[in-house]
């Protein structure tokens, strides 16, 4: 009756889509037509830009399941003008490098003056998917901040110019204007440590049905969520069934920067390697399940031996019908 999901941006949000499609073509096992979904989405990547908040992981989702993201971008609204983004450069405004284009800086504007009224993100996103989610899935979904306090991933890359050897960037430059064409070094979640679980995260992780983990990037994205402190505990001791789908590929990221940031934590970029840093709940880690790529089924020999249950099928998301036969294949896995 209760699915949710930790996600990150658009490998979450296109999960999303498929998972909401498959509820309502009635082609998930076990799952009601009127099953509700509650996504908590990753904020470690947010950022103060600008003078304005934006959170790309909140809105990817948001805008993705209310059909108002440029797909072929992967981020931002559709039919997108920069008028705004010209007019900072032509006044040498830093920072440019981070397209903020017009119809999404309304976004932020409305976010910006509700935080500073005082609302926090947790009621900001709830007025912001009114508009979104709320004409086009009624209360089907929600989607809360995996926090109302502030987190920032920021990355260290080499700088032969410092005293350190290192520099200490934003995720967003070093995605967007570094385009992670370095190593990153080592990881910083600033402010996770301290955050609290946003209102309603635990008791939607400890009152689901199922719990999945989508294809989001495991360290940027569904790591941060579950570094909350608190939400790793709560899925581990969740009643209800864990599973995860590989964001790898054939040792690959299908899109993004996976590879980049598994090699930071040392971890294997592999469909087994993730799915061993997960780890099953009878280890002492997260997942009951875990879905690879069919061109990945070598790897499920190693993940059972390591506790999991698993299996090979298609994991390319590419189309909706497609997505919701991965997410059909998943909800088997972990059926008792
Ligand atoms: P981001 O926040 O926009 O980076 O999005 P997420 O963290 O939610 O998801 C990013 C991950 O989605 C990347 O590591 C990709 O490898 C993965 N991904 C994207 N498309 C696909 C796909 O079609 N299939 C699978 N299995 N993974 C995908
Ligand atoms: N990604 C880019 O590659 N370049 C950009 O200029 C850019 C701007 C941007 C603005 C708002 C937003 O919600 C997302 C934006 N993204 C941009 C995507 C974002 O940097 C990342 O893909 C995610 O944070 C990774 O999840
Ligand atoms: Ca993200």
């Amino acid at each position: 009756r209760t699915i949710t999901v930790l996600s990150g941006g658009h490998g979450g949000a296109r999960f999303i889509a498929g998972l909401l499609h498959g509820i309502q073509a009635g082609t998930l096992p076990g799952v009601a037509p009127d099953a509700q979904v509650t996504v908590i989405a990753n904020t470690a990547d947010d950022l103060w830009i600008h003078g304005l908040k934006v959170c790309p992981d909140l809105d990817t989702v948001m805008y993705t399941l209310g059909h108002g993201l440029d797909h072929e971008r992967g981020w931002g609204r559709t039919e997108e003008t920069w008028s705004i983004k010209d007019e900072l450069e032509a006044y040498g405004v830093p920072n440019t490098w981070f397209g903020l284009g017009d119809r999404d800086i309304a976004t932020h504007l409305v976010r910006t003056q509700m935080l500073e009224a005082g609302f926090p993100l947790s009621q900001v996103t709830e007025a912001l998917c009114r508009r979104w989610l709320t004409p086009v899935h009624g209360d089907r979904v929600r989607v809360l901040p995996m926090t109302d306090d502030r987190v920032e991933t920021h990355v260290a890359v080499k700088d032969p110019d410092s005293p350190s050897g290192l520099r200490v960037v934003h995720f967003q430059e070093y995605w967007v204007r570094l385009r992670a064409g370095v190593p990153a070094e080592q990881l910083v979640f600033v402010g996770l440590d301290e955050a609290t679980a946003g209102p309603g995260v635990v008791d939607a992780i400890s009152g689901a049905d199922l719990v999945i983990l989508p294809p989001s990037n495991p360290v940027v994205s569904v790591g941060t969520v579950l570094g909350v402190p608190g939400i790793r505990e709560v899925v581990r001791a969740a009643s209800a069934p864990v599973v995860g789908i590989s964001p790898i590929i054939g040792g690959h990221h299908v899109r993004g920067m996976a590879e980049q940031m598994l090699a930071s934590i040392g971890v294997d970029a592999t469909a087994a390697g993730v799915g061993l840093h997960y780890g099953a709940r009878s280890g002492g880690g997260v997942l009951d399940g875990w879905l690879v790529d069919e061109r990945d089924a070598d790897a499920v020999d190693t993940l059972r031996s390591a506790g999991l249950r698993a299996a090979g099928v298609p994991l390319w998301m590419s189309s909706d019908e497609a997505t919701a036969a991965m997410a059909a294949a998943a909800i088997e896995l972990v059926a008792r």
